[in-house]
């Protein structure tokens, strides 16, 4: 099937399904060129089968909340692609979760994974459960009763779930735990997990602060220098958090944050001990972003139920959720003076924001490229488990470095253009499909 005539059939198959066929869409049409250059992709109908799930599994979870009542959530997971290496990805729990969403996160994954230079193959899980004002019994319990369905379908070779939205250490401790005690076994089967069990040193910073090497190495080609740079960041979260700490190491001034709520603006940008006091809040006590505003009316203004994509700043970098960009907010940021994009999150950018940012020409990483530290950092904890050791904070962040270094010169072998504007979006795209698609070519029809 040519490409553009599987795009029209999983828009026929699949309508209910936004955010996929968004993630698809995207990916074919930039590889097109790729693709019919090699007809024996096309002989073995190989992009429909690498847009199409493996196989999905959705089950119910039943869990007990604090007063006694049962409580129902869907439950599932994506194993979208296992070409290079066994299945691979995160764990979602927000109330938003479904099908469609999951989806579009397991075949984003796909890409990125093979990008990463690792051996991962790509998958993506989650619930419905909304772990907001949950205590932390009723998250072990419901973390329990998904990995009693969970369990029998992941494994060290077959399927390494890990963290993502409303998944971190805490539910990752109590998943694997509920998993070795159903399988007798302590394998490497989660990443992200604690430090005294198997977890590995820079995982939880790895997101963040891969995006930000990933960031340096784009800024590098043009030559501009990270100090003194104003940083819009949005989401308060694991992404964002991290991303903040290395920009003030690096003494770019990040001017926002952000939670479902609003964002905090603060126009001479974060103080070393302000994050601390952010990450105690957000990280430790899992309160809101606004109550940081209100301590510090002085130096910080609350944008309620606002994006921070109409402040001023140099460059973006959207670490919340997808879709958080808009065409409206893109101008926004053009118009600002805007001339760098990097994103934190999986696919934080709508389509037509997307093309704005193309058509500027600015530079603009999409996630599969600048977030894949954290899954890279992840197949390095596989690494470690394997080989039953632990590395060094300086090794596994010297590892990360260079992972992105090599993410962003596949990016720009594949995606630089004649006038010498580098195609990111093409590049990750383009570099992320040829190793699947080889790898699959070389296994046969399955
Ligand atoms: P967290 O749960 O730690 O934080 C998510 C943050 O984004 C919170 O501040 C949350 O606010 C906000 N947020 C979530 N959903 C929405 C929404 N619908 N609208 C507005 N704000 C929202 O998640 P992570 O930091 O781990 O993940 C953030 C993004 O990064 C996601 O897109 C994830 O897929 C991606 N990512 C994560 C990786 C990881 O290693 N964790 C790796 C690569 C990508 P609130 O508290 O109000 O919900
Ligand atoms: O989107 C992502 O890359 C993640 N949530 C991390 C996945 C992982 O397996 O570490």
């Amino acid at each position: 099937m040519k490409a553009i005539d599987v795009i029209n059939d999983l828009k026929r198959r699949f309508p209910n399904e936004p955010e996929y066929l968004q993630a698809v869409q995207e990916v074919i049409t930039t590889i097109e060129d790729a693709y019919n250059e090699h007809p024996e992709f096309e002989r073995y109908n190989l992009i429909e089968r690498l847009c199409i799930p493996d196989r999905i599994f959705q089950f119910r979870v039943s869990w007990i909340d604090d007063k006694g009542r049962v409580q129902t959530n869907m439950g599932y997971r994506i194993q979208h692609n296992n070409a290079i290496g066994p299945y691979k990805g995160g764990v979602r729990f927000h109330a938003s979760v479904n099908l469609s969403i999951l989806k579009f996160l397991a075949f984003e994954q796909t890409f990125k994974n093979s990008l990463t230079t690792l051996a991962m193959g790509g998958a993506k899980g989650g619930s419905d459960f909304n772990p907001k004002g949950k205590s932390d019994m009723e998250v072990m319990r419901f973390c329990q009763a998904f990995m009693t369905e969970l369990t029998r379908n992941i494994g060290p070779s077959v399927d390494v779930p890990a963290g993502d939205i409303g998944v971190g250490g805490r539910e990752v401790g109590f998943m694997f735990g509920m998993y070795k005690k159903l399988t007798h076994e302590h394998t490497g089967t989660f990443t992200g997990k604690g430090l005294e069990f198997g977890g590995s040193l820079i995982r939880p910073e790895a997101t963040g602060y891969g995006n930000v090497y990933f960031l340096l190495n784009m800024l590098a080609t043009k030559g501009i220098d990270i100090k003194g740079k104003r940083v819009a960041v949005s989401g308060a979260g694991n992404v964002a958090i991290y991303t903040a700490d290395k920009l003030i190491n690096l003494g770019a001034k990040v001017i926002s944050l952000s939670d479902s709520n609003g964002s905090i603006y603060l126009p001479d940008g974060m103080t070393r001990e302000q994050w601390d006091e952010i990450f105690k809040l957000k990280i430790i006590e899992r309160g809101r972003i606004r109550e940081f505003a209100e301590d510090h009316p002085d130096c910080c203004e609350y944008l309620d139920g606002q994006r921070p994509w109409n402040l001023k700043c140099d460059i973006a970098m959207p670490s919340a959720t997808q879709n958080e960009i808009d065409g409206d907010d893109a101008q926004a940021l053009l118009d600002n003076g805007c001339f760098a994009v990097s994103e934190g999150a999986n696919m934080p950018s709508t389509p037509d924001a997307v093309h704005k940012f193309l058509n500027a020409k600015i530079i603009y990483a999409p996630g599969k490229a600048a977030n894949a530290g954290g899954v890279s950092v992840s197949g390095l904890e596989m690494a470690q488990n394997a080989q039953m050791l632990m590395w060094s904070s300086e090794e596994v962040d010297a590892k990360l470095k260079s992972i992105m270094k090599n993410i962003h010169e596949q990016c720009v072998k594949y995606g630089k253009q004649s006038d010498g504007f580098v195609n990111y979006v093409k590049g990750a795209n383009v570099a992320g499909f040829m190793k699947v698609a080889r790898a699959m070519m070389g296994q046969g029809i399955l």
